[in-house]
């Protein structure tokens, strides 16, 4: 009798630790495109042709590599819409002994995968998913017994773990982190490394027209769609980081250019999420350049901490905050996120720009996602849970597990301090200098009130004075509030009726 292996939109490896336990002449692999899985959220066109075409290719790799294949399309007549519904239909096809699956990514679907015992009547064994680094238990372990779950001391226990940049049990060259010299402002540069670009094959063309079609209103637009959807393409542009972009990761990790939406960085998560890259192979690859001395220590280190410490960290905050983390909303923000969020039409550069690009691309890196956009809903006071889908919608890479602590926790403080001591905000003096948005921007990143001032500098002022119970005591904005009380109250006074007027004019927005 076989056995039946669902395989899930983002468990695309070849090593899934289901895969691993069921021998391939007993086996049937069950890829399922589900309207459930399309619609729970409105997500970007660009994302939903990267999912359906990637699990395509990998439906055809696994059974040019000897599995049995069975693949139910999203436009077969048929189609029940939902994982449990195709299981169902795939239990009377097969009549399996056994359902084998590796554990699910978030809360909604593993919540499905712990019913089908009792719907089926069928011994269901839920795999550990492999692909993580850290195991719920490990995390569990470090964080049980303390106060606060601070980033940095998760991180070198995994560099303790991996062994990844250390010499002897210490750090390798002295120090664990080097953010500090990674965060330099960039220049255009004509001959900075471009990601490969992997124009639609037959099956991806096939996938743009249906998505075109059934999903017109999602948000997004499909041109240029150049993303890799295979492992192949995937280890391709991998490759090409590692040899052409690896070195300066460190230096420009925090800066923005108007046009360059990739500047040093990777573009490998949706490849990493989605399970056509490894995240530990990748690590390892980093330090080899840095023991080649092809890349410097700055931006090996940076690049681990990303995968080995943040990574980690948010898939282990995702699933020990529970299923109830979503509706945290620690400064009680109800504001809804202006209309232009789906259009990028405002007249702000740096939004303009960052949403523009998001619209575009399906992707931001990580400081325009954090420091300008976030740093928008949060001084504006958006309801993080309308934060949190606008995101889990818009980003190619977006998967709950990683998207939402990123989101309603890093970003808008929405569990009040558990991922960061104080919340990321700022006023226009960081975004320009950061980024060159502001000299082409219809407002003046050096004022405060007036018809030209920069909003984000009257909204930084009166975000603080307006949460001043809930972040008054907070150390890491003792410098911050000690600056305004030096204000007169005119000023004060001023710079809270700009911020008001500004908010009154995106309700209308
Ligand atoms: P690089 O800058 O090249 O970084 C290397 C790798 O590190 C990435 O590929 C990614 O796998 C990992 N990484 C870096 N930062 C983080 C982080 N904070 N959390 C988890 N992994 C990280 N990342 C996602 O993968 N999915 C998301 O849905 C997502 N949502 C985000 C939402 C907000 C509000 C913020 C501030 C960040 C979010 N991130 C998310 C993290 C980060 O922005 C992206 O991982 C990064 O921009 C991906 O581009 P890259 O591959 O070029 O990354
Ligand atoms: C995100 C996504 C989408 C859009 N579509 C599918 C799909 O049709 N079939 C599928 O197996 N997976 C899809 N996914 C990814 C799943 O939502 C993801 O596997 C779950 O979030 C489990 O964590
Ligand atoms: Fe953004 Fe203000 Fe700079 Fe304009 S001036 S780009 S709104 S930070």
């Amino acid at each position: 009798m076989t056995v039946l292996v669902p395989v899930l939109g983002d468990q695309l490896s070849f090593d899934l630790s289901s895969l691993a336990t069921v021998s391939q002449q007993d086996a049937i692999v069950l890829m399922m495109e589900v309207s459930d899985e399309t619609t729970y959220v409105r997500h970007h066109k660009q994302k939903l042709v990267y999912i359906i075409s990637a699990m395509r290719h990998h439906a055809q790799a696994l059974r040019e590599a000897g599995w049995r294949v069975d693949y139910m399309r999203l436009d077969n007549p048929d189609n029940s819409g939902s994982f449990t519904g195709e299981m169902a239909r795939a239990i009377e096809r097969h009549d399996p002994r056994q359902i084998v699956v590796t554990e699910a990514g978030e809360w909604r679907v593993s919540a499905m995968l712990d019913s089908w015992e009792t719907i089926f009547g069928l011994p269901v064994s839920i795999c550990r998913d492999n692909r993580f680094i850290c195991s719920h238990k490990e995390f569990e372990a470090w964080a049980s017994d303390r106060r606060e779950l601070t980033m940095e001391f998760f991180y070198r226990e995994m560099r303790r773990k991996t062994g990844l940049l250390m010499q002897d049990g210490k750090p390798a060259c002295g120090r664990w982190n080097f953010d500090k010299d990674n965060r330099k402002p960039a220049k255009p540069d004509l001959l900075m490394p471009r990601p490969l670009r992997f124009p639609p094959d037959a099956i991806t063309q096939e996938v743009i027209a249906l998505v075109e079609m059934r999903f017109a209103d999602h948000p997004g637009s499909l041109e240029g769609f150049d993303y890799a959807v295979t492992a192949a393409d995937a280890e391709r542009q991998a490759a090409s980081f590692f040899a052409d972009t690896l070195p300066q990761f460190g230096d420009y990790e925090d800066a923005m250019l108007t046009g360059e939406r990739f500047l040093w960085h990777s573009i490998l998560s949706p490849y990493i999420n989605s399970g056509l890259l490894d995240p530990l192979d990748l690590c390892r690859r980093a330090e080899a350049e840095f023991r080649a001395g092809r890349a410097p220590l700055n931006s090996v280190e940076g690049y681990i901490r990303q995968i080995l410490g943040w990574r980690e960290y948010m898939r282990g905050i995702y699933w020990r905050e529970g299923p109830g983390y979503v509706d945290r909303n620690f400064l009680n923000h109800k504001r809804s996120l202006p209309g232009w969020f789906w259009t990028g039409k405002t007249e702000m550069n740096c939004l303009h720009q960052a949403i523009g690009q998001t619209l575009a691309t399906a992707h931001a890196h990580h400081i325009q996602r954090l420091m300008v956009i976030g740093n928008f809903a949060l001084l504006i006071g958006a309801d993080p849970k309308q934060v949190h889908q606008w995101y889990l919608e818009i980003y190619l890479d977006a998967y709950e597990w990683v998207e939402l602590p990123n989101t309603l926790g890093m970003s808008q403080f929405g569990d009040g301090g558990l991922l960061g001591s104080k919340p990321y905000i700022s006023s226009g003096a960081y975004i320009n200098r950061m980024s060159d948005y502001c000299g082409a921007c219809r407002y003046a990143v050096k004022e405060r009130v007036g018809e030209d001032a920069c909003p984000f500098n009257a909204l930084y002022w009166d975000f603080l004075a307006r949460h001043r119970d809930k972040l008054g005591d907070n150390h890491r904005l003792a410098m911050p509030y000690r600056t305004w009380d030096r204000q007169t109250s005119d000023d004060q006074t001023a710079t809270r009726r700009q911020a008001k007027s500004f908010l009154e004019s995106l309700n209308r927005s």
